[in-house]
C-alpha cells in the first residue's frame, strides 16, 4: 500500500445529465474512498471530466438539430455542476476538448507510432452513401451474432456484453439515415491486443485472483480465454482529437483510446495549477493507480488501456479496477431515451439541502456486487427511520 493514490472515476459521456445509477456506481463510492484516503493522510488526486467526443455526442446533436460542441457545451456545465452540488470531492473535473487533453493524447498516440506499435491495415468499413460518411461503432445498429438481441451496437451488444466490430453485425443498419450500409475502403492504425495477452494474464489472471472483484476478474478472464484481436485505435469521423499524422485527414482518434488519456490529461493540468508533479502520480511505483467504473466499461479499464500504457512504456499499472453493477430504478432499468431516471441536477433543485440523503441512500443501496434496486419508498425509510430515527436519535441522546 503506497502513500499516494490516483483515483479516477470514469468519465461521463457529455451528451446529457448524470442520474442516480452513475452516482450509485461511480462517483459516490468513488468520493467515499478518496474522502477515506485522504482523511488516512494520503497524498490522493482524484481526477475527472467530460468525456466529450465519440458517437453519443454528434447523435444527440445530429438529433436536437444543433453542433456537437453545442451539446458538450451544454451538458458539461450541467454535470460539473451537479458533481460540485452533491460534494463530489474531485480534485479536478475537466474536459475532453481541452488543448491540454489534445495534445496529450497525440503525444501518446505519437509515441506508439514511433515505436511501431500499431500495425496499418486497410480494411472495409461501412459506409452511409446517402449521408456521405463512414459509419463507426455506434452508428450502426444491427442483430448481435451472439445473443440475437436486435439493436445491438456496432462496438458493443448491451444485452449479452460482447465487444464487436461493426462487420460481425446480422442484418446492419445505419444510425443516420436507417438505409443498409455498402461497404468501403479506409485505412486505420490498428492495435494489436493479441500481443498483450501473455502479459494481460500474468499481471492479472495471475497477479490479481485475490484482490480484484470477482465479477471484474471474471470478465477479464473470459476475454483473455476467448483470445483477444487487434482493435482499430482510429477512426473515420469528424468529431474527435484528429490523428496526428500526415496523410490521415478526416480521421480522429478512437474516442476508447482518448478517453482514458484525459484522466492523464486532467491530472497534468491539476498539477500544473497545484505544483505538483504528474508523473508522481502516473509514472512512480509510488503511486496506486484506481479506477472507479461501471461494468460495461471494465474491457476498456482492464484490456485495452492497460495495453495502451504498457505499449508506451513509461506507465504504472491499475492497482485495482473497482466495476460497479447496475442500478435500476423502482424496478426498471434506468434509461435516458425513456427519460425513465431520477437526475442529480433535479434532485438538487427539488430537495435542496438534502444532498447527503441521497448520498447515504445510494450508498447505503450500491450496486457493489449484484445489480441493485432504488425506489422512493427506500429513499423515504431510509430518511425517517434511520437517518432521522436512529442516527438522530443517537446523536441527541449524546448531546443530552
Ligand atoms: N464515457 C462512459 C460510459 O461508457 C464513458 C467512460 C469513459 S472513461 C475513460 O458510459
Ligand atoms: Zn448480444
Amino acid at each position: 500500500m503506497s502513500n499516494r493514490k490516483m483515483i479516477t472515476a470514469a468519465l461521463p459521456y457529455a451528451n446529457g445529465p448524470v442520474h442516480i445509477g452513475h452516482l450509485a456506481g461511480v462517483y459516490i463510492p468513488a468520493d467515499v474512498y478518496a474522502r477515506f484516503q485522504r482523511r488516512l493522510g494520503k497524498d490522493v488526486a482524484f481526477i475527472c471530466g467530460s468525456d466529450e467526443h465519440g458517437i453519443p455526442i454528434t447523435i444527440r446533436a445530429k438529433k436536437e438539430g444543433v453542433t456537437p460542441q453545442d451539446i458538450v457545451d451544454k451538458y458539461h456545465e450541467i454535470i460539473k455542476k451537479s458533481f460540485s452540488d452533491l460534494g463530489i470531492s474531485f480534485d479536478e473535473y475537466s474536459r475532453t476538448t481541452s488543448p491540454k487533453h489534445y495534445e496529450t493524447s497525440q503525444d501518446f498516440f505519437k509515441v506508439l507510432y514511433e515505436k511501431g506499435k500499431f500495425t496499418e491495415e486497410m480494411s472495409e468499413q461501412y459506409f452511409d452513401k446517402q449521408a456521405g460518411e463512414f459509419l463507426a461503432d455506434r452508428y450502426i445498429v444491427g442483430t448481435c451474432p451472439n445473443c440475437g438481441n436486435e439493436n445491438a451496437y456496432g462496438d458493443q451488444c448491451e444485452k449479452c456484453g460482447t465487444t464487436l466490430s461493426p462487420s460481425e453485425l446480422i442484418n446492419p443498419k445505419s444510425m443516420l439515415s436507417g438505409n443498409v450500409p455498402i461497404l468501403k475502403d479506409t485505412k486505420n492504425w490498428y492495435l494489436p491486443l493479441n500481443e498483450y495477452e501473455d502479459f494481460l494474464n500474468e499481471w492479472i489472471i495471475e497477479g490479481h485472483k485475490d484482490d480484484w472483484k470477482p465479477n471484474v476478474y471474471g470478465q477479464v478472464k473470459s476475454w483473455l480465454n476467448d483470445g483477444l484481436k487487434p482493435r482499430a485505435m482510429t477512426r473515420d469521423l469528424n468529431w474527435g482529437v484528429p490523428v496526428p499524422l500526415p496523410n490521415a485527414e478526416g480521421k480522429v482518434l478512437y474516442v476508447w483510446f482518448d478517453a482514458p488519456i484525459g484522466y492523464i490529461s486532467f491530472t497534468k493540468e491539476w498539477a500544473e495549477k497545484n505544483g505538483k508533479n504528474w508523473k508522481d502520480y502516473w509514472q512512480s511505483e509510488e503511486s496506486d493507480l484506481i479506477h472507479f467504473i461501471g461494468k460495461d466499461n471494465i474491457v476498456f479499464h482492464c484490456i485495452i488501456f492497460p495495453s495502451m500504457m504498457k505499449a508506451h512504456g513509461d506507465y504504472i499499472m491499475p492497482k485495482n479496477v473497482p466495476a460497479f453493477e447496475f442500478l435500476n430504478l423502482e424496478n426498471d432499468k434506468i434509461s435516458t431515451s425513456r427519460n425513465w431516471a431520477v437526475w442529480a441536477h433535479e434532485y438538487v433543485e427539488d430537495f435542496p439541502g438534502q444532498q447527503d440523503v441521497l448520498r447515504y441512500a445510494l450508498l447505503s443501496s450500491a450496486p457493489e456486487t449484484k445489480d441493485n434496486n432504488f425506489t422512493w419508498k427506500d429513499f423515504q425509510t431510509k430518511n425517517n427511520s434511520e437517518l432521522v430515527g436512529i442516527f438522530g436519535n443517537f446523536i441527541n441522546r449524546v448531546a443530552v
